[in-house]
């Protein structure tokens, strides 16, 4: 990690390597973020870090050298409720970005609908106490239900301690589920560890619960690649579930404290978690579309 002049928080790699792996024709970031650029979209006064500008164009540009074709641009808590950056960011992408929204329970049914018209297609609900002051169950649900007529779904990122916690919360939510980096499992127990158990008996309660299988740099922090335990723990989990998994850079990493990941070498994991053609087309492609450009897909 670095900072800018005036001590924002730089968290992506200046230069990330061109990945060995070729990712299939249509392939889909889902989850990636952008930051501001302040000047136009500043940040929540509530935002638990401060990062440096990193706007769609530097996003496109990172698209494209490693070889995606779209992206799914998720709403960073460090703009709060407010989604103009993200939204920005999708009108931008020339049809090849939409978003999640981050939302306030006070929201009305026209700004929701405005949101679906700016590309929006589901909300995110973070329960990580260091990025956020309040995650109410209870309005959640309420919205959860409230964006179900635009066929949206929810995405939910939490940590492994909270998972048993969360349980009849999650039962509630009336509409497919994403659930962000696996909700952080312990990748160095492997996928018969406790947390992975924990979190594979989740994908079994229901088969509208999907996951990201992401951000290996963050589950083995602060190692870096190769990512072994990231790779040996979910590796059987796409096998087992190709068709509810998405795959995402998570580029710029908010609030990467320790090693800022290549994204290149992330790419590269890929075919080490996806080992066939059919599963990394289903990763890559055909599940994102049906989620994010179902008229398409
Ligand atoms: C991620 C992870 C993190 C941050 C955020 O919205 C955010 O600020 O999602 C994190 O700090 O773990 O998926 O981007």
């Amino acid at each position: 990690m670095s900072t800018s002049a005036d001590g924002r928080i730089i968290s992506w790699h200046p230069d990330p390597s061109r990945p060995r792996f070729t990712p299939p024709p249509g392939a889909v970031d889902a989850h990636c973020h952008v930051f501001g650029p302040m000047a136009e979209y500043p940040f929540s006064p509530g935002a638990k870090y401060l990062p440096g500008d990193a706007g769609p164009e530097m996003l496109f540009a990172l698209r494209d050298r490693l070889g995606f074709d779209r992206n799914v641009i998720v709403q960073a808590s460090c703009h709060g409720t407010d989604n103009a950056a993200t939204l920005n960011g999708i009108a931008k992408a020339n049809g090849k970005a939409r978003g999640v929204a981050v939302v306030d329970p006070a929201i009305s049914d026209a700004e929701l609908e405005a949101l679906h018209d700016g590309g929006i297609r589901g909300v995110r609900f973070n329960f990580l106490k260091r990025l956020v002051d309040n995650a109410p169950k209870d309005k959640f649900i309420e919205i959860a239900r409230r964006i179900q007529p635009l066929g949206w779904h929810v995405v939910i990122y939490f940590e492994a301690d909270i998972l048993e916690e969360l349980r009849p919360f999650l039962d509630a939510i009336p509409t497919l589920i994403v659930v962000d980096h696996m909700g952080r499992p312990d990748v160095r127990q492997g996928y018969d560890g406790a947390e992975m158990k924990a979190f594979r008996a989740l994908l079994d309660s229901r088969d509208d619960i999907w996951t990201k299988v992401t951000c290996p740099d963050r589950l083995e922090e602060p190692q870096g690649p190769p990512w072994n335990d990231f790779v040996n723990a979910v590796r059987p989990l796409v096998e087992t579930y190709p068709n509810r998994v998405l795959w995402g850079t998570d580029w710029p990493h908010p609030n990467m404290q320790n090693a800022v990941p290549d994204d290149g070498a992330l790419v590269d994991v890929i075919p080490r978690i996806a080992v066939t053609a059919d599963l990394q087309h289903k990763l890559l492609v055909t599940n994102p579309m049906r989620l994010y450009w179902p008229e398409e897909a």
